[in-house]
């Protein structure tokens, strides 16, 4: 029975159900008693398998397919009427022939299978930053993480009411077919269409595909911005809590540094981080004329390995009950284990792919990409003001990506159009997160170049624009954890330790603390940087810090192919950065 007579909802179901032909439709309405029977559904066809619920109560395990196990960016495009809309780093095919080459594949899709309508929100229902979906799936895997990673259920519907104002979102595994396999937004018409994945960040339509490359189109006409952003806020002593956000590329540390545990030290004299977010965030300008940040999402899609009490305390607790675990080791007495946990590998347990998993092989137990969705309310830190409706005022912006050498741990940018240049000119080694090679530098504007829905030379633009109408703007970092000795070891802790520098960055934002001016924008000076019980000598901060002018000089080149790509699209005013960081380097 439909929940709603909202006719532009019904009337797209009728459409969609005519085109992949259930044989019967279920009108998800959130409740814990249908969830729990698509839980012993899943679990039947083994879509699903229940975790030891003693030690994991709420908790399943899912495997999406061996060659379905992260994003497919060689495959997901934006269609958009002019290919100039969707600009040179994405993927483009005219509207109406992806349509037609899509419904060959959507056709009869769901034949012999159930589709399932999913209401779901984006950030708070009701708030002003919310955005309303409805995703059509015969993924059971889907409705359980949605109702994880949104607010779902039949609330959307009271909410629409009768408007047309909601983002379509059609996805089917059909046969897992990566020839076929296509991720495909149509902004001008707010619909999404997914088929032939089963993986998170190809099929959570409420993820990447609305909250960024959607939503980043919808922020530049209404004059807000869809960032692939942590957000978190920094309680001192004092008991204030100022709040940054912070954009890294897909698994470059934004769940770590979200929900950070500061070291000893810090914490004796009374600091404390609190996570608002850890993927994307939504900005908007407030009425006192600062930037205000909500998180549009209700959980956490997380990268398993790695995550051990050490690193993140905080993200494994988030994991202890209701969660899903995708792609992980699954142990005998059915709990989970992934590479980085401890030092325990389980024995006489199934691999990611599962197959018995002998450790002893030196195989991976766990997919490098496997992931963890929690909901957000487990989480330890979870901030007081993750359900705010007006979201939280940001103090800093914060860039980083992977680089083993070039950028120094942390610099700061010298006003607005500055921050935009060092934020458009992020480069990044590539990771697990997206299917193709590992390990290789690229540059990834504001770590959106996969998810930029329209023109990055324009979206630029926009970033320019909104520091014209932002009065009290926050103050832009660019931030390096991953700096590498001549031995390929990380010389900065990290971590925990990161706190370190977010001190230094709030310092700066309140005008607490002075700086050293460099070619590229300001740096810390050493002695400003608390390194007690670091571990870290005063001679590495140095290095850390210090920023190699010949580096840089061959940085300046790669940035001017890079640009050289967006023609009469690339603002002036990066233009002139970057003749200025030229000219600072001669
Ligand atoms: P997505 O969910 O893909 O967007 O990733 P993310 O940006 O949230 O990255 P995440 O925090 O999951 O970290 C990814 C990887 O980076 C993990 O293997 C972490 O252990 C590692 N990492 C995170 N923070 C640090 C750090 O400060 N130093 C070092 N060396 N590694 C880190
Ligand atoms: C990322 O790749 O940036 C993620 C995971 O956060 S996914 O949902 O797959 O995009
Ligand atoms: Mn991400």
């Amino acid at each position: 029975m439909s929940l709603t007579t909202n006719k532009a909802v019904l009337t797209w179901v009728d459409e969609m159900a005519a085109i992949v032909q259930p044989d019967s439709i279920v009108w998800i309405d959130g409740s814990e008693e249908q969830l729990e029977e698509l839980r012993a559904i899943g679990c039947s066809t083994g879509e699903m398998i229940k975790l030891n619920q003693e030690l994991l109560p709420g908790c399943y395990y899912h495997r999406s397919a061996v060659n379905d196990v992260a994003r497919v960016e060689d495959r997901t495009f934006i269609c958009c009427k002019n290919k100039e809309d969707a600009g040179p780093t994405n993927n483009w095919m005219d509207p109406q022939e992806m349509k037609n080459k899509l419904m060959g594949i959507f056709a009869g899709s769901m034949k012999g299978r159930t589709m399932y309508v999913i209401p779901y929100s984006m950030s708070v229902i009701g708030s002003p930053f919310a955005k309303y979906g409805i995703e059509i799936t015969d993924s059971i895997y889907v409705v359980l993480s949605m109702a994880i990673m949104t607010r779902m259920g039949k609330e959307v519907y009271d909410a629409l009411g009768d408007s047309p104002d909601f983002i379509k979102g059609l996805h089917s595994k059909a046969d897992l077919d990566a020839e076929k396999r296509y991720i495909v937004h149509f902004p001008e018409e707010n619909t999404i269409m997914s088929v032939n994945s089963g993986y998170g960040g190809n099929v959570l339509l409420g993820k990447k595909c609305f909250a960024l490359r959607i939503a980043s189109h919808l922020g530049k006409q209404e004059n807000w911005m869809a960032e692939h952003m942590l957000i978190l806020g920094i309680e001192n002593p004092k008991g204030e809590v100022r709040y940054l956000a912070a954009a890294f590329p897909s698994a470059c540390g934004k769940t770590n540094l979200a929900m950070l545990i500061p070291p000893e030290l810090y914490r004796k004299k009374g600091y404390k981080v609190w996570c608002v977010g850890d993927d994307i965030a939504w900005i908007r300008i407030g009425e006192d004329g600062r930037l205000w940040a909500t998180n549009p999402e209700n959980g956490f899609f997380g990268v398993a390995p790695g995550t051990s009490a050490k690193s993140n305390p905080n993200a494994l607790a988030s994991t202890k009950k209701n969660s899903i675990f995708t792609n992980v080791v699954l142990t005998e007495d059915g709990n989970v284990w992934w590479e980085g946990l401890d030092k325990n590998p389980p024995k006489n347990a199934l691999n990611w792919k599962g197959e018995p998993w002998d450790t002893t092989d030196g195989s991976k137990g766990a997919h490098p990409n496997s992931r963890f969705t929690a909901p957000a309310e487990n989480c330890p830190c979870i901030s007081s003001e993750f359900n705010n409706p007006q979201g939280v005022p940001l103090s800093a912006i914060v860039f980083g990506g992977r680089r083993a050498k070039t950028a120094p741990l942390v610099y700061q940018s010298r006003d607005w159009q500055h921050g935009v240049f060092v934020g458009s000119v992020m480069a990044s080694e590539t990771t697990a997160a997206a299917t193709g090679a590992v390990g290789v530098v690229r540059r990834d504007p504001m770590a959106m170049l996969p998810f930029c829905g329209y023109n990055m030379g324009d979206y630029w633009q926009h970033w320019l624009n909104m520091g014209e109408m932002v009065p009290n703007k926050p103050k832009i970092f660019n931030v390096n954890w991953f700096r590498l000795d001549d031995d390929g070891n990380f010389i900065w802790p990290g971590f925990g330790d990161n706190m370190r520098v977010l001190e230094w960055i709030m310092a700066r934002c309140f005008d607490e603390v002075d700086a050293d001016e460099t070619a590229i924008g300001f740096v810390p000076k050493p002695e400003d940087i608390n390194l007690e019980e670091s571990g870290v000598s005063l001679e590495t901060l140095r290095d850390l810090l210090s920023v190699d002018k010949e580096l840089w000089k061959t940085e300046v080149e790669g940035i001017k192919e890079f640009y050289a790509k967006f023609g009469d699209k690339l603002p002036t005013a990066l233009r002139e950065e970057l003749s200025k960081l030229e000219e600072n380097l001669k």
